[in-house]
């Protein structure tokens, strides 16, 4: 596994292929000792090749070439050139020509789940980013589009269900008991969105009818006894069509739609053209089982995958390169499509809040890369949050400059110039500037350079004019690159003393142009004045209503002045950001009290301003949920030069404990009001829940012997899994019996479900309490765990590691080591997986000499495994090759 130096693949050093393979006709037997792949490959010179080539290179990993032919002749060993990572057929060849391969390939060994594996008894493919090469050889490259037919031969009793991409077009049985199904795709694809399935599976069917009046089935295949669980799914595919169709004019345009549930996958699903593969998490739903959460999270993904359909299968990227080109703008028109069939303000609070979180930590460390990066080792380790959430940020910003309906007039020029090709990000932006007379050229930069711009705003008053200076800068971590002057919405508002905003006009325009509420100034300029006139009294700012740019804004602001926000604001986003800024301010004040030796006390103007907030009735529950909540303990980290680990997660105890005592009686009424009523899933429920358990959190810290009744009480009478694990966070934060009793009583009812297994262990990786890290520890040995399961190891260990900053920063760095362990453990199984914790370690700059003295040992550890794989080692590598200025030195 371990090459010293792998090269990183550029750019910039993108040319197009050699060949184009017009076919793809494959029959797969598949076994159980192994499996055999004839693949025959239709191919032809390239035209557009920038040499003409001699020879054509396939690539190909793992495969034991078993028979080779070209135009129906067998080729003889010297006619090409096997390597451990391709298949070189010497030339010269003809113009055009066919090529047969037969292959020999070990599903059953295949623990890294990338190219053909299996999941329990299910044969299952993931071909994205580069998993195909482990199925066939060939070119396993986006921009060489084919049409595929599939054979698939099996045992018709183990494996009756056979599928794959587009259409079933023949199917018979066979005397030795196995059986046989052809399908064929009519639309040409990319490798990566090839898929298979093998397995004894049931589906759960229904059938939807386009808006031109095609019947399309759709199907949700799962385990037999999983079948109870596919309703939501299947309705949230239906509500994703019908969205498509109605939001931008997309139509399906198969006659089958599937979607399959496994237990082990690395990621959260896969668009694979007309048969999607699902982690099963994302799929199958009941209320016993799943959270409110949980709900909405197999709505989005559901809606996420389908999207896909056309932004990334009918119109797909060049290279790797120009993953946001589907991603980013899929992301974005999952984010809208949740806000429409939910909230839209919850959803954006929560989008951000997650942004801030992770894309914002990844932008200031090792691997901080452009939404289009310009270089990688291994593509699987640029799925990022950049890549995924910044990118649809700067969709986003499109939308937001263009307006809904320019947005869609560049969509429909996109589809138009482009469908059935393989495409870059410029040709995205260019199809949205000319289908708006827009000048887009300056937008560039935000798909070239790397890093969180800072904003700044600073607002004077005089003589009925305010007046806004918006200056923009790079962010400290750019290191000695200057910074690219970036065109940016920034959604302003100005609220008079009452509270209500002011009708806005711009120095210089007439008095008809004058608009109530918010307004997009375009920043294009390092810095721009915006002068507001004809205003009655000294207004307040809300900029960046909305988030409406993915930037760091600075401004200052008064107690007061946040407490007016929070209480005033028009802008949902905005009135929670001022909730969370006043809070922020005033935990950090604590933290440095703490860290001082000195008495930690919440500001009483905030601890008012939070009460208004819970008495507020005409704030929707789930909104005021999120304004209740205190900044994650990582939010609180980000703000500080050296994050000071555990007076954080001192200081932002206390301060529940204090909000609890001072509302206590405002937080019960919260509890009772909404607790325990008859379960549905309306939003309003929703919200009720989201209210009950909030406030349940905060009585649990105030009051551990009433909060931990409540707790019980909840926990034992739950008629939904939302309460029920909600009540299980808080008992166990309560050492003895009642954690014991919650952990026990859970772990019996629900061992044999994967699922919610995961919880159980989630919930515990997460806790605040003192003993968390001795109880990780016991739980890494607990017979449920798997590390050779994704989801187990995520849950435990990915919630540890990322969502549990107090303990798994433990001072004496076990929580270190274990990570570590684990890491070197699992990259013997499943590099992606084991890339993805140990990014867990890319902060370690931001910790003190101690900690990082203690991180860098553990990947240095890393670093030094014999087996490490080219997917952690170019994480470590990234990490420790970061210098203390921050400057980073891109590998190779
Ligand atoms: N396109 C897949 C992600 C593939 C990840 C490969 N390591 C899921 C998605 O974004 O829809
Ligand atoms: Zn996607």
């Amino acid at each position: 596994m371990k090459d010293p130096q792998p090269t990183p693949v550029r750019r910039l050093d993108y040319a197009p292929p050699s060949h184009l393979v017009d076919t793809v006709d494959l029959v797969f037997e598949l076994a159980e000792a192994h499996t055999l792949v004839t693949a025959r490959l239709g191919c032809r010179r390239n035209p557009e090749a920038r040499e003409p080539a001699e020879a054509l290179r396939l690539d190909g990993e793992l495969l034991e070439l078993l028979e080779i032919e070209l135009d129906g002749k067998p080729l003889g060993p010297n006619a090409y050139t096997l390597t451990k990572d391709y298949l070189e057929i010497s030339g010269p060849l003809p113009e055009q020509f066919e090529l047969q391969t037969r292959v020999r390939i070990k599903p059953q060994e295949n623990t890294a789940f990338s190219g053909l594996y299996r999941s329990s008894s299910t044969f299952c493919t993931q071909c994205e980013a580069q998993g195909f090469r482990r199925i066939t050889y060939m070119l396993d490259r986006p921009d060489v589009m084919s049409r595929y037919t599939t054979q698939i031969i099996a045992d018709a009793t183990r494996y009756p269900v056979l599928l794959s991409n587009g259409n079933r077009v023949a199917s018979e049985a066979l005397e030795d008991g196995r059986h046989s199904v052809r399908w064929e795709d009519p639309f040409p694809k990319p490798t990566y969105l090839f898929a298979l399935v093998g397995g004894d599976l049931r589906a759960h069917a229904a059938s939807f009818t386009t808006r031109s009046g095609r019947e399309v089935r759709l199907e949700i295949w799962v385990e037999p006894h999983e079948i109870d669980k596919c309703d939501h799914a299947l309705q949230s595919l239906a509500n994703a069509m019908r969205w498509d169709e109605e939001v931008f004019g997309l139509e399906y345009d198969l006659d089958i739609y599937m979607i399959l549930a496994v237990h082990d996958f690395n990621m959260g699903a896969m668009e694979n053209k007309g048969l999607n593969i699902f982690n099963s998490k994302y799929v199958l739903a009941a209320l016993e089982t799943a959270t409110d959460d949980d709900y909405e999270g197999v709505e989005a993904v559901v809606g996420h995958e389908y999207f896909h359909n056309w932004t990334g299968n009918r119109v797909t990227c060049r290279d790797w390169f120009q993953l946001t080109l589907k991603e980013g703008l899929t992301v974005f028109r999952d984010q809208q499509f949740t806000a429409d069939m939910t909230s839209a303000a919850v959803k954006r609070i929560d989008d951000v809040r997650g942004l801030r979180i992770v894309q914002f930590a990844e932008d200031r460390g090792p691997m901080a890369h452009p939404i289009r990066p310009d270089a990688y080792v291994e593509m699987n380790n640029f799925y990022t949050s950049t890549v995924y959430n910044k990118g649809a940020e700067v969709i986003r910003m499109y939308h937001t400059l263009l307006g809904a309906e320019g947005f869609r007039r560049g969509m429909d020029l996109y589809f138009e110039r482009h469908d059935g090709q393989a495409v870059t990000c410029d040709d995205f932006r260019a199809a949205m500037a000319d289908a708006n007379q827009a000048d887009l050229e300056q937008f560039e930069r935000w798909y070239v350079q790397a890093g969180t711009p800072q904003l700044h705003a600073l607002g004077t008053w005089a003589d009925g004019r305010y007046t806004l200076t918006l200056t923009q800068s790079g962010p400290p971590s750019l290191g000695e690159q200057s910074y690219l002057v970036r065109h940016m919405p920034v959604s302003v508002g100005l609220l008079g003393p009452d509270g209500n905003d002011l009708p806005l006009r711009l120095e210089g325009e007439d008095q008809a142009a004058a608009v109530s509420g918010t307004r997009v100034l375009e920043l294009r300029e390092s810095e721009q004045q915006f002068v507001f006139v004809d205003l009655p009294a000294k207004p307040v700012v809300s900029v960046l209503r909305g988030f409406s740019a993915p930037v760091e804004l600075h401004i200052e602001r008064s107690r007061e002045e946040l407490a007016f926000l929070m209480a005033n604001d028009s802008d949902a986003f905005n009135r929670w950001d001022a909730g969370q800024r006043f809070a922020t301010d005033t935990l950090l004040a604590m933290v440095g009290a703490i860290e001082a030796g000195a008495a930690a006390v919440l500001d009483p103007l905030f601890v008012d301003s939070w009460g208004a907030i819970a008495a507020d009735d005409a704030l929707d529950g789930s909104l005021k949920a999120l304004a209740l909540d205190l900044p994650d303990e990582r939010v609180l980290g980000q703000a500080m030069s050296v994050v000071a680990v555990d007076a954080i997660h001192h200081a932002r105890a206390q301060a529940m404990a204090s909000l609890g005592r001072a509302h206590h009686d405002l937080l019960l009424a919260a509890h009772q009001s909404n607790v325990g009523q008859a379960y549905d899933a309306s939003r309003e429920s929703i919200a009720r829940r989201r209210l009950a358990n909030t406030a349940l959190a905060f009585l649990c810290a105030s009051d551990p012997k009433q909060g931990g009744s409540l707790a019980r009480q909840q926990f034992d009478s739950a008629d939904n899994m939302t309460d029920r694990q909600a009540a299980l966070a808080c008992l166990v934060e309560l050492p003895g019996e009642a954690r014991d009793h919650g952990v026990l009583a859970f772990h019996e009812q629900w061992r044999s479900d994967p699922l919610v297994l995961d919880k159980w262990f989630a919930v515990q990786a997460r806790a605040g309490v003192a003993d968390t890290l001795e109880r990780v520890l016991a739980l890494r040995d607990h017979a449920d765990f798997d590390r050779r399961n994704p989801n187990r190891a995520r849950a435990l260990l990915g919630t540890f590691a990322q969502r549990n900053q107090a303990h798994f920063h433990a001072a004496d760095g076990r929580g270190y080591r274990l990570l570590a362990d684990e890491v070197i453990a699992i990259d013997q199984l499943n590099p992606q997986v084991a890339a993805r914790l140990v990014s867990a370690f890319n902060s370690w700059r931001r910790f003190d000499s101690e900690r990082q003295a203690l991180l860098r040992e553990q990947l240095e550890r890393i670093a030094a495994s014999p087996t490490l794989s080219k997917d952690v080692g170019e994480i470590v590598g990234r990490a420790l090759a970061v210098s203390h200025s921050g400057d980073i030195d891109l590998p190779g």
